[in-house]
This record gives structure tokens, C-alpha cells and sequence, in this order.
């Protein structure tokens, strides 16, 4: 595998993980925490987990970090996150369920802040240090973000909640981490998208290619407010600008406010979160992709669950409307043989075979496609009807791609595409889509197809970027500016027999293909 998983560490009988919590850098060594069961494949008995790197990539289990051993707790330590204080000092903030199932925030640090592993952590004796303000249920007040500096130099959080059925991030200002005081009004609101759970908020330049740290603000900065929408378990995202002497932050396009426009993903990714790597500059997000098959099946295998590959997140400045995800470049690392295809034909309503002499199930691809010229300006503009999930449609212009983790009888494939429609004023609209519909020949698993629109301007080729995981595929188009992760349970294209092709399904265009193909080695967890 590529990426950090329980199956490799030992202790894989039986569990469960999911949200990614406190992410940081300390001491040169990253650090995930990690909702996790140690006692079945299925939600409860929530404690942290707690695994630490060097790259980002090869992994050492740690014991775990928190259990539920305090009344304000007892019914599970939950999503949390951590800061950074100006002097080095390392808070994380967490919500617990207590013993009556009320949800409240608590305070936990490192025992020994000199231990660059952070193995020992004690919580707060004055736990906990927020409850449910007045007009929020106790089930509704959860997951503290990361804090950032105010310009009065207090410490300002959110934290998600809802009233009715209007999802909210209320707003707490500190400066010890021990005594909040509610701000008036809320960071966001946004009416009909329910409950907001682990919000995060954090600055992107506008001007440079690297990532901020959470408290920089100025004219060069927008900020992006991201929630997990707990009515349909995606994660979304907004850009706007934050007002930090008035605290207020407003979207860019009120129509694509947060939970209604942009997600991070298309596919399988949720109660995801970012942190500011200080050594390289960078903002980093981690997300939780959940089984797409039984609970039944994940009893019977005896665990579920896995983190997504760690992207980088950066603002688009070429779109100036959506933030840009990529797998860090310690991916890069595990590359192994690369394998070129440079300009392969594929014709209108054909399969191409790439012989990548070797096994297909762990790779790193990045496809450029260009579709034949004469063929796009010849197209009438038509309703557009098209939408990822309109699995059968064949148009003009697509679908083309990729078919990954395919047997050589095509009778298991995941097919990642695009498919450019163009409407009756002239306008082109690419999709980017991944097919879960043919992913395994086992029936008790999901089946959908996933994806959105990718924006594509003038003169760019269509890219997309794919990592092959065995079960997992995580596909970025346009350099990230569509993702989709993909869950899936082949049992036939395997090992050996997972192949890879591409393949175009337009009835009118020819398309042409340039490829780099990596096999990728796996990281070993410790
Ligand atoms: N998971 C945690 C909550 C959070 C949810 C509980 C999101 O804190 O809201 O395991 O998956």
C-alpha cells in the first residue's frame, strides 16, 4: 500500500479508523491522530490513534494517544485539533461525549513536550473548558478547528454546529486555552445545509506557491472555510475573504457558499482536515475515506477504513475560484520503473491496451489528452443535460480516459474520464468522472458514479493525475482542481491481473494520449 494503514502495523483485527485529528509538525516529525476503534470494524468506542513520520509517508504506530477515561469523555474522544502557540508550545483542543452523551470541548497537551513523539498526553484537570452555549443541542457542538492569532492577539476557534436545519461555525475567542468567550454572531451560516462538522478555516496566497500558516492575513490572502456536511457526508469548501478586525468572512460567490458549490472531493473523502508545514511551507490536508461495502463484509475482514494520500493545498491562480490538491511530493518517492506512451492514437469507440511490464495495481499516472481540433469546433451545442452519473450517455466528445484496475476481460474496470459537452451558446463544459458501476463483480458493494466539472481555459490540455492503490484510486484532474477518490473492491483484476487502458467512447473525436506510468513501491508502516 501506499499510504498509512493499519493493515501493516499489527494490529489490524478488529478496528476501525476514520477523521484525521490534529494533524502537525513538531520536533521534525509529523504526527496524525486518527479517530480510532481498537475494539471492532464499525463505529464506537472512539479513541485517538496515533501514528508519526518523517515524509509524510513511511509510518510508525504509536501507542494510543487519548481514551475515553473521564466522565466529559466517556462516551468517546472525538474529532479535535491542534495549535501551535507562538512559543512552541503544543495544544490540542477535542470534543468529548460525557457520560450523558452531551458533547463538550476539552483541553489536552503533550506530558512531555520535550518528546519529539509526543507519546504521553494528559488532559486538562479543569475539563471540560466549553459546553453547548444556550439555543444549541448538546449533540450539536463538535470539533474545534486549529486556533489563529486575532489582531488583538487573542486566540480565536470554530467549532460546528447547527440551528434547525441552518449549519453554523460559532466562534470562541481565548488566550489560555482555559476560559472562552462566545463571539456574537457566527463565522458562517449557511441555511439548509444541517449539521457542519470538522470545520476547518485557514489562509491561501493568492500570490505565492506556498502554503500559510492559520493566523496570516493581508491583501494577498484568501481564506477558505471547509465543513463536513453530516446530512450527506461530503466534505465541502468555499473561498472568500476574512475580515480579521471584524471577524466576519464572505464568500466570494455567495452561490457556492460552503455546503452548496465546491467540494474537496467528488468521491470518498470526509471529516477531513489541514495543517501548516512550517519546514516546507506548505498546507497540507488529510481526509478519511470510509468502506464503500457492507458493515457486514468489514466485520468479516476485521477492519476499515484508511486516511487519503496527504495533498497539498494551494489557490488556483489561474481559475482565481478553487483551491488546488495534490499528493505530496514524497509520493513521488515510491516511483519505481516509469513507462512512456507518447501520442497514442485512440480512435472513436476503441480500447488501447498499455503494457506497463509489470503488475498494475500500485501505479502513479499522469495522462495528458488532446482531442481531435476539427472534431471540437465542428460540434453543435446542445442542452446540457450531461452529469457524471449519466452513466451510459455516449456523446460526441467522450467519454475518455483511463480503465484502471481492469482484468484483461474487462469484466472488472474503474474508468476514469472526461467528457467535454458544449452547450448552445458555444461553451465548452468538461466533466471529470470516475465509474465505481464495473469496479468488482462482488454485489454487495457500491456502484455509483462519481464526479463534477473541472474548469479547463484556453489552451490548456486535459491532464489528469491517478494513484492506483490496490482498492483505493485517487484521481486529480487539471493539477487537482477536481478530485475524486475512488473505494472500490476488485477481486479479479488483482496483483497480476490488474491491468490498465485507456479508452474512448466519444462517437465523434479521436483522441491522443501522452502518458508517464510508474509502478510504485509500497510504504511500509512500522
Ligand atoms: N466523527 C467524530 C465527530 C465528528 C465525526 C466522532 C465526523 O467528532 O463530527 O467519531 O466523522
Amino acid at each position: 500500500m501506499l499510504r498509512l494503514a493499519l493493515l501493516s502495523s499489527g494490529n489490524m483485527l478488529d478496528c476501525l479508523v476514520s477523521d484525521p485529528n490534529g494533524p502537525l509538525l513538531y520536533k521534525g516529525w509529523y504526527h496524525l491522530f486518527y479517530q480510532y476503534n481498537p475494539y471492532g470494524a464499525v463505529w464506537g468506542n472512539i479513541v485517538w490513534g496515533h501514528a508519526v513520520s518523517r515524509d509524510l509517508i513511511h509510518w510508525r504506530h504509536l501507542p494510543i494517544a487519548m481514551v475515553p477515561d473521564h466522565w466529559y469523555d466517556i462516551n468517546g474522544v472525538w474529532t479535535g485539533s491542534a495549535t501551535v502557540l507562538e512559543d512552541g508550545q503544543l495544544v490540542m483542543l477535542y470534543t468529548g461525549s460525557t457520560n450523558e452523551s452531551v458533547q463538550v470541548q476539552n483541553l489536552a497537551y503533550p506530558a512531555d513536550p520535550v518528546d519529539p513523539l509526543l507519546v504521553d498526553w494528559v488532559k486538562y484537570s479543569g475539563n471540560p473548558v466549553l459546553v453547548p452555549p444556550p439555543g444549541v443541542e448538546v449533540k450539536d457542538f463538535r470539533d474545534p478547528t486549529t486556533a489563529w492569532l486575532t489582531p488583538e492577539g487573542m486566540w480565536r476557534i470554530a467549532i460546528g454546529s447547527k440551528v434547525n436545519k441552518t449549519g453554523i461555525s460559532l466562534m470562541y475567542d481565548t488566550k489560555d486555552f482555559k476560559t472562552f468567550k462566545l463571539l456574537d454572531g457566527v463565522l458562517r451560516g449557511v441555511p439548509g445545509t444541517g449539521m457542519w462538522e470538522c470545520v476547518d478555516f485557514y489562509p491561501v496566497s493568492k500570490i505565492m506557491e506556498n502554503g500559510l500558516d492559520t493566523s496570516v492575513n493581508g491583501p494577498g490572502v484568501k481564506h477558505v472555510m471547509k465543513t463536513s456536511l453530516d446530512d450527506d457526508r461530503n466534505d465541502y469548501y468555499a473561498l472568500g475573504s476574512y475580515d480579521s478586525d471584524a471577524g466576519i468572512w464572505t464568500p466570494d460567490d455567495p452561490k457556492i457558499d460552503v455546503g452548496i458549490g465546491l467540494r474537496y472531493d467528488y468521491g470518498i473523502f470526509y471529516a477531513s482536515k489541514t495543517f501548516y508545514d512550517k519546514e516546507k511551507n506548505r498546507r497540507i490536508l488529510w481526509g478519511w475515506i470510509k468502506e464503500t461495502d457492507s458493515e457486514k463484509a468489514d466485520i468479516q475482514k476485521g477492519w476499515s477504513s484508511l486516511q487519503a494520500i496527504p495533498r497539498t493545498i494551494l489557490f488556483d491562480k489561474k481559475t482565481g475560484s478553487n483551491i488546488l490538491q495534490w499528493p505530496v511530493k514524497e509520493v513521488e518517492r515510491l516511483r519505481l520503473k516509469k513507462n512512456v506512451f507518447d501520442k497514442v492514437e485512440v480512435k472513436a469507440g476503441s480500447v488501447v491496451r498499455l503494457d506497463v511490464c509489470s503488475t498494475s495495481d500500485q501505479l502513479d499516472i499522469a495522462a495528458e489528452f488532446e482531442v481531435d481540433q476539427e472534431a471540437l469546433s465542428s460540434l453543435e451545442g446542445t442542452e446540457m443535460t450531461y452529469s457524471c452519473s449519466s452513466s451510459a450517455t455516449r456523446g460526441a466528445l467522450g467519454p475518455f480516459g483511463l480503465l484502471v484496475l481492469a482484468d484483461d476481460a474487462l469484466s472488472e474496470q474503474t474508468p476514469v474520464y472526461f467528457y467535454i459537452s458544449k452547450d448552445t451558446q458555444g461553451n465548452f463544459k468538461t466533466f471529470f468522472c470516475a465509474d465505481h458501476s464495473r469496479s468488482s463483480e462482488a454485489t454487495d458493494v457500491d456502484k455509483r458514479i462519481y464526479g463534477s466539472t473541472v474548469p479547463v481555459l484556453k489552451g490548456e490540455k486535459l491532464s489528469m493525475r491517478i494513484l492506483v492503490d490496490h482498492s483505493i484510486v485517487e484521481s486529480f484532474a487539471q493539477g487537482g482542481r477536481t478530485c475524486i477518490t475512488s473505494r472500490i473492491y476488485p477481486t479479479k483484476a488483482i496483483y497480476e491481473d490488474a491491468k490498465i487502458f485507456l479508452f474512448n467512447n466519444a462517437t465523434n473525436a479521436g483522441i491522443t494520449a501522452s502518458l508517464q506510468i510508474w509502478q510504485m513501491s509500497p510504504a511500509y508502516a512500522h
